[in-house]
């Protein structure tokens, strides 16, 4: 399923609108991000009620691309700045409130990130069926400074356009901060733009406590996946032809 375009379903930059502020505090603690637990979730006063709705989120890359920096980025903790292999499966959580701009319901998405360590995966074989068994959607990882990676991403595109499998597919280049040493050009990147008609995020640098960086990937993860949802539902309503 293409993409849909930005602001299209959600209120644009909602994290910047005053309004919004009160339920953006619930995932803070001290003005850092606040680590929810598994079971937990932002508890919210009644008169601001938002439903939450939850998906599972894979994140896949070759080893050493920052898979385990990018789920560290997304629930807003420090980056390791050595490289550890991420010797099995890791699980994480981000709540992400957004507003829909039609009904002006305000909705909490609770991502679950999965995170397995590259060569853990090629070591057992039963890895990454469980991380794409029931996933909703896949991150694909390449860094800017490894050519290689990239161009694993755009062998593997061509595998990945069947519309009927329902998971939303991103494509997020990282250590986008270490331009000095980029390997991946812009034109390269417009052209893969161009020809899978998927847009391409650009994260890197130190994580910062404000919601600016992290905002395009998170509310186009949620716009997309709630429009996958809503695909689905009405395919299933439509009476058969
Ligand atoms: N400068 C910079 N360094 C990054 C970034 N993302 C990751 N790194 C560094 O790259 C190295 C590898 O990152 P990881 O996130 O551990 O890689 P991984 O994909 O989880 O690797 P495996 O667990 O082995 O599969 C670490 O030293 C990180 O600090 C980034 O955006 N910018
Ligand atoms: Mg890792």
């Amino acid at each position: 399923m293409p993409t849909v375009p930005p602001g299209s379903i959600f209120v644009t930059d909602w994290h910047r609108s005053p309004e919004s502020r009160e339920y953006f505090n619930k995932i803070l603690y001290k003005k850092k991000r606040r680590k929810f637990g598994l079971l937990e979730a932002p508890v919210m006063p009644p008169n601001l009620k938002a439903d939450t709705v939850r998906y599972k989120v894979f994140i896949s890359g070759k080893s050493g691309v920052g898979k385990t920096a990018l789920a560290a980025r997304l629930t807003g903790l420090e980056i390791p700045n050595v490289h550890y292999e991420t010797t099995g499966m890791e699980t994480s959580v981000v709540f992400w409130p957004v507003k829909l701009r039609e009904s002006g319901r305000v909705l909490f998405f609770h991502f679950q990130l999965w995170d397995c360590g590259e060569n853990v995966m090629c070591r057992f074989d039963h890895m990454l069926p469980s991380c794409e068994e029931q996933a909703d959607a896949i991150l694909l990882l390449f860094s800017f400074t490894d050519h290689g990676s990239f161009e694993d991403i755009s062998n593997q595109m061509p595998r990945l356009t069947d519309p009927s499998d329902r998971v939303v597919r991103l494509v997020v280049g990282t250590k986008f901060d270490l331009f000095m040493h980029t390997d991946v050009t812009e034109s390269e990147i417009t052209a893969f733009q161009e020809v899978w008609g998927v847009p391409v995020f650009r994260v890197g640098g130190d994580v910062s406590s404000g919601m600016g960086e992290i905002a395009p990937l998170l509310n186009a993860l949620a716009e997309n996946l709630w429009h996958q949802d809503c695909a689905h539902a009405s395919n299933s309503l439509s009476p058969p032809s």
